[in-house]
């Protein structure tokens, strides 16, 4: 056929476990004060979360990711490791890790990049689009857990499919809108369904 099928995919709370990871340094940096278990987790913005029960609690929160060594240190998302290996092996297919450093940018593009040699080889340092608005990135695909992805192009090329996270998972959907649950979910089933007959 003519056309390859170009799938994006996110890092943080898609491929890497920003939440978990937070979480956890988080606990460990202030033991002594309150927190947000991942089941109450509500909306994308951590801080924001943290600022609303605490004003001084956003900025605590915001240290822990713009500390060396977060990105780095974050888990593989269950079952992240071995789709992408197994995306980027089929036929008619490219995959491109499509991720927004934040802007504090000391460690976090260099341990991003370090993070996919690590887990999914040398090879995936070919596929890394590093930028603050994906809607200027074109794809077929693009699969991440953020629900509202706007930028300068109002009109995207791709279709998002929202990876389910403990901060979307109460979030109902607008049809057409489709979701991947995880990626023990069918996630072969959302690429075939974008592809020429
Ligand atoms: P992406 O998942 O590619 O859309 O990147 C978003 C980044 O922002 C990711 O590293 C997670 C991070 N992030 C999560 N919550 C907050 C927040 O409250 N403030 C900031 N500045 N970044 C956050």
């Amino acid at each position: 056929c003519l056309r390859r099928l170009r799938v994006l995919v996110d890092m943080d709370g898609v491929l890497a476990d920003f939440e978990g990871g937070f979480l956890q340094k988080f606990r460990i940096k202030y033991p002594e004060m309150p927190y947000i278990p991942l089941e109450d987790r509500r909306g994308f913005w951590v801080s924001e979360q943290y600022g609303q029960m605490d004003p001084e609690l956003s900025d605590k929160a915001i240290s822990i990711w713009e500390s060396k060594n977060f990105f780095i240190d974050l888990d593989p998302i269950p079952g992240a490791v071995e789709a992408m290996k197994q995306m980027a092996k089929l036929e008619e297919t490219d995959v491109f890790i499509c991720t927004s450093p934040i802007k504090k940018y000391l460690y976090c593009p260099y341990e991003k990049y370090a993070w996919v040699e690590k887990h999914l080889g040398q090879e995936f340092l070919e596929h890394i689009v590093l930028t603050r608005d994906k809607t200027v990135v074109s794809g077929d695909l693009l699969i991440d857990d953020r629900l509202d992805i706007i930028g300068a192009e109002k009109r995207p090329s791709w279709e998002h499919i929202l990876f389910t996270a403990c901060h979307n998972k109460h979030l109902e959907l607008h049809p057409p809108r489709r979701r991947l649950h995880s990626w023990a979910d069918n996630w072969k089933a959302i690429l075939d369904s974008k592809r020429p007959l």
